[in-house]
């Protein structure tokens, strides 16, 4: 597709068929320390990805989150762009520091205000919120004190979650507890590209059971608790692809499978951590006390499910992203939609799910802001594929309830800084002003035309019942 092309003829290339019903949730996504900056203020304590940042080599570009898109001074025009989008729900997280500078005891009223005017805000423009509570932005005091790799994280984490349902819980339609556990875990903890920064894969695994503990804990402290909002917890899944056909690489992309999906799934869903990872591990496995399988297997209301591409999973050579021929993101991801509907089938086929909501999805494109504009073709495509792979799983049974976009706003990328945009909405990081991309037309045209369709099957509902 040109580079030029009108964003509106993109949609209409889009199958008519696909028409989603009328209350699914479509929305954008954020989390704090990508985008609130204000890191120094209202008390706010700091948080490991503040420490992380500091460490010389770990950022692509040596940048932090102090500014990110001052989000935190913006928070009016940015819930007008929100709603500007058409969108009926905003996915965002709440920073733990802020809110609780030391991750436990005295809490800061300046903190809680500030979600306290994002949720009003929300309320005032009739949009739902999705509020979760760990974007991965933990106090650096619960860190000093043994991090996600100590049960007395777990216990402050509960007490977290009831502090801010006891608040919120009747102003937000759900509430997740930990967003990509995977990704805290291994990344932060046994590759160490993400905060805390460690190398050590026994301790990964350990926090990767506090995580999925502190999960299930906290979900029944706030059932207990009466909490209204529905509960669930969000996960980073893919694909697990064998590079070959040979039984070497179908046995590690079954390992890989494994250690990424069955590793969180079948705890949540069947009580028990998959065999064959425990094998693997050896002595790596994670200390289980009595009682914490049937704690982590509570029921969720629902399940949020990043998708951003497949995985290649060879037994030799890692595989090479460019030998496939699929078109890549600026991460260097490969684009591929159909990978979200197989995913969601098998989802559905192997595990008693809840209701779904691709909570992100989204790409990375080298844009370029011109004259007022950005012309992000390549973007509008990938998300039009993307919600027509979720449509496909709908149609074929699976219980999807919403989409999100990652992300509503270029932000702070993690390792990668500020080097690569992921929002349909651009952010000058000079004068943080925001300018809608392309794609952010196409989403607002998109969803204007769900909800012409949405009225239509609304109407003829009624014109059925008077006719009775
Ligand atoms: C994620 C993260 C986002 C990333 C996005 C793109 O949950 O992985 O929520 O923070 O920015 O995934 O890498």
């Amino acid at each position: 597709m040109n580079a030029h092309t009108d964003p509106s003829s993109l949609y209409d290339a889009l199958d008519p068929a696909l028409r989603f019903p009328a209350d699914f949730c479509w929305g954008v996504a954020t989390s704090s320390f990508q985008i609130e900056g204000g890191a120094q203020e209202g008390g706010r304590g700091e948080s490991i990805w503040d420490r992380f940042c500091r460490v010389p080599g770990a950022i692509a570009d040596g940048s932090n989150g102090d500014v990110a898109c001052d989000h935190l001074h913006r928070l009016e025009e940015d819930l007008d762009l929100i709603a500007s989008l058409g969108v009926n729900t905003y996915r965002f997280s709440v920073s733990w520091p802020r809110v609780q500078p030391l991750g436990h005891g005295a809490w800061s009223e300046q903190g809680l205000n500030f979600y306290s005017r994002l949720l009003q805000g929300l309320a005032r423009r009739g949009l739902k919120a999705h509020m979760t509570l760990n974007h991965w932005d933990l106090p650096q005091a619960l860190q000093d004190a043994g991090g996600w790799a100590s049960r007395q994280t777990v216990e402050h984490f509960v007490d977290y979650a009831r502090g801010m349902a006891q608040r919120f819980g009747n102003q937000v339609e759900a509430i997740t507890t930990h967003n990509e556990p995977w990704v805290m875990a291994f990344l932060g903890h046994e590759t160490g590209i993400f905060a805390p920064g460690l190398k050590d894969r026994a301790l990964a695994i350990q926090v990767s059971h506090h995580l999925l503990l502190s999960h299930g804990l906290a979900l029944s402290a706030l059932r207990a608790d009466g909490c209204k909002a529905r509960l669930g917890i969000v996960l980073n899944l893919a694909p697990m692809v064998p590079a070959e056909d040979s039984p070497q690489d179908v046995a590690k992309a079954h390992l890989e499978d494994g250690r990424l999906l069955r590793w969180f799934m079948d705890p949540i869903f069947r009580g028990a951590y998959p065999q064959d990872v425990l094998d693997h591990l050896g002595a790596d496995a994670p200390k289980v006390e009595e009682g914490d399988m049937r704690a982590i297997a509570v029921p969720l209301d629902y399940l949020g499910i990043n998708y951003y591409s497949r995985s290649v999973v060879s037994a030799g050579e890692p595989f090479d992203v460019n030998s496939s021929g699929l078109p890549l993101t600026d991460m260097g991801w490969e684009i591929y939609p159909q990978g979200l509907t197989d995913l969601l089938l098998r989802l559905h086929q192997d595990y008693p799910v809840p209701p779904l909501y691709i909570t992100e999805n989204g790409g990375a494109f080298p844009d370029r802001l011109a004259d007022g504009r950005v012309h992000d073709a390549d973007r509008i495509r990938y998300l039009a594929d993307h919600i027509a792979a979720v449509g496909e799983a709908l149609r074929q049974g699976v219980p999807m309830a919403g989409y999100m976009v990652w992300s509503l706003m270029d932000n702070f990328e993690w390792a990668s800084g500020y080097e690569k945009r992921f929002g349909i909405v651009h952010v000058d990081y000079q004068s943080l002003k925001r300018t809608l991309k392309d794609s952010a037309h196409w989403y607002q045209q998109f969803l204007q035309s769900q909800r012409r369709h949405g009225a239509e099957l609304a109407s003829a509902q009624e014109t059925v019942q008077v006719g009775r």
